[in-house]
């Protein structure tokens, strides 16, 4: 049994969705990061950057004491290894997978984030800002369109790679990113939304315009200090 703690967004549903392939029995934690509840000691300890997700799997492989995992990038391959699935194990294949995952969780994850950050929550609509960020991910999008030509999966076959890079685009229209000039991305979009477990993880997700944050959730999210 893994706990998964987190409620939704793009990085949690990274985890929600390779839970959803590898079929694993998942005990869904919430962690309300709008009232500060990634910031409480129980959580810090499995997740010392308080941000979700974090995993804790209760049957290791070593079989010891629970592990816990945070960053969606470790969560990925933790997973993808101990199932032996979605992750190929030569050298090769295993090399291309963590190139995009890491490409995803230091490039498109971030700079998705603060394209929506300076677009829809800060208090001064910066163009500079909003201009530097949306030309970012627009740059970051072209790239994994051309990693996508002629090609299915970004790998050779569909891996933790794919599951990366796919969640912030549920999310495109907060960063106001439209797919239309990046037509190998739009296409595998199309194909992951079409796979049977990632079918199942849409239904329960709604991509709603970004609410107004009060002050309190801006501390929260925004501030240097924690609740
Ligand atoms: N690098 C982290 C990013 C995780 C992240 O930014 N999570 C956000 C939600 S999408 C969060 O927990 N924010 C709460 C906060 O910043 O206090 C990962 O890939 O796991």
């Amino acid at each position: 049994m893994i706990d998964l703690y987190g409620n939704g967004g793009p990085n949690v549903l990274k985890a929600v969705i390779a839970i959803e392939e590898l079929g694993i029995a998942v005990n869904r934690v919430p962690v309300n990061i709008m009232e500060g509840e990634q910031y409480t000691p129980e959580f810090l300890k499995i997740s010392p950057n308080n941000k979700v997700p974090a995993i804790v799997d209760h049957d290791p492989a070593d079989g010891g004491e629970p592990i816990s995992v945070f960053e969606t990038g470790a969560i990925l391959v933790y997973l993808a290894e101990k199932y032996g699935k979605l992750m190929p194990t030569d050298l090769r294949g295993r090399k291309t997978v963590l190139e995009w995952v890491f490409w995803q969780v230091s490039g498109q994850g971030p700079i998705a984030g603060q394209a929506g950050h300076f677009l829809n929550y800060a208090a001064d609509k910066l163009p500079y800002a909003i201009n530097r960020f949306s030309t970012e991910i627009n740059r970051l999008t072209k790239v994994l369109d051309t990693r996508l030509q002629g090609r299915d999966y970004i790998a050779d076959d569909y891996s933790i790679a794919d599951i990366a890079c796919f969640t912030w685009l549920i999310f495109r229209s907060h960063h106001a990113l439209e797919l239309d000039e990046y037509p190998n991305v739009q296409s595998w979009y199309q194909r992951m939304e079409n796979r049977p477990a990632i079918r199942r993880v849409l239904e329960t997700v709604t991509v709603k315009p970004p609410a107004p944050l009060t002050d309190e959730q801006r501390a929260l999210l925004f501030g240097t200090k924690p609740a």
